[in-house]
């Protein structure tokens, strides 16, 4: 990262004043979330790791909390050079790169294992070449848990409860019709945006998995919280392809090796983090809904499947991901 270029694309988002922190040498790294939840913490090991393995050649920061701007912004800076790695959703990427529409489908995973089966495998490294012609380099999946919906007053049991309600999703294509299969009113927003909407009313609720709903305290703004768990996103740390190429043959490797140990790591906190967040949730007096039988969510979200599946490329994939057992 050259100091001017990201001064210069830090100056595009009003950003100076953080920028005087950023040392010529660092990659810059952009986390949309606190340094302490599971990701936080593996990217902050993935940095120093970094540093450790390549012998001080490279060094890596971390600018948590969407510091560095929201996570559209952030996918476009790492294309013209303002971000060197980050942690991106599949769900944030299905705009940009087509095969990140199939793992952000609703219900196309049938457990975590299959999920990360399919990203471990053969078409993880498919999706990984597609994200290189996107001019980013994949070096670990992230777990990213089951998204559900959680709301003010009315909790969404079945599809019908959904009807009429404004639903907060993410800026993209495939959740916005997520929510308007289900008879919705999609509310596209930041994810820094959705805490003061569901405080002040703007929408009457939102998704998202058990540590994020924490660690926003959307739960302290919502009343219910319930399991249906529509999609389940894994997210990607990436770094970006011009950076990647800048590097040694060796290094590549040794950052490469970063990132499977920086997922191992996060995949493990992940876990004890789900647990300990559906407590907080609970304790918070939010009140838990379990959905044994989902089938009503999974018919409404066909409609998902006929609207966003529009290539041969997507539907082979499709095919690809539900042979994989
Ligand atoms: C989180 C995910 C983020 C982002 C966020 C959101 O679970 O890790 O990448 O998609 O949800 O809802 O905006």
């Amino acid at each position: 990262m050259k100091f001017t270029k990201t001064i210069l694309s830090a100056a595009l988002m009003g950003l100076v004043t953080f920028t005087s922190q950023i040392n010529a040498q660092e990659l810059v790294g952009w986390n949309l979330h606190t340094p302490d939840n599971p990701n936080g913490q593996a990217m902050e090991f993935f940095a120093q790791a970094v540093e450790g393995a390549t012998e001080g050649r490279h060094t890596a920061k971390v600018f948590h909390n969407g510091l560095l701007g929201d996570q559209t912004s952030a996918i476009e800076q790492i294309n013209i050079g303002g971000v060197d790695w980050a942690l991106f959703s599949s769900g944030a990427l299905s705009d940009t790169v087509e095969g990140f529409k199939v793992t952000s489908l609703p219900y196309i995973f049938s457990s975590k294992e299959h999920m990360f089966k399919v990203v471990d495998g053969e078409i993880g490294q498919q999706l990984s070449d597609m994200l290189a012609s996107a001019n980013m380099i994949a070096l670990g999946w992230f777990d990213a848990g089951a998204r559900s919906f959680y709301t003010a007053e009315k909790p969404i049991l079945s599809p019908e409860d959904a009807k009429g309600q404004k639903l907060r999703v993410p800026n993209a294509q495939m959740f916005v019709a997520m929510a308007e299969a289900i008879g919705a009113n999609a509310t596209p927003l930041a994810f820094a945006e959705v805490y003061t909407a569901l405080q002040t009313g703007v929408v009457d609720g939102a998704e998202n998995n058990p540590p994020s709903v924490v660690s926003t305290r959307h739960h302290e703004v919502v009343k219910h919280y319930a399991l249906d768990e529509h999609l389940m996103v894994p997210d990607v740390l990436v770094m970006s392809r011009t950076v990647w190429d800048s590097l040694s043959a060796e290094d590549q490797a040794r950052v490469a090796e970063a990132g499977k140990q920086a997922a191992q790591m996060q995949r493990e906190l992940w876990i004890e983090d789900e647990v300990a967040a559906m407590k907080a949730i609970e304790a918070q007096g939010v009140t838990i809904h379990k959905i044994e039988d989902k089938s009503g969510f999974m018919s409404a979200m066909d409609s998902v499947y006929d609207e966003m599946v529009t290539s041969d490329t997507v539907r082979e994939l499709i095919t690809a991901v539900r042979a994989v057992k």
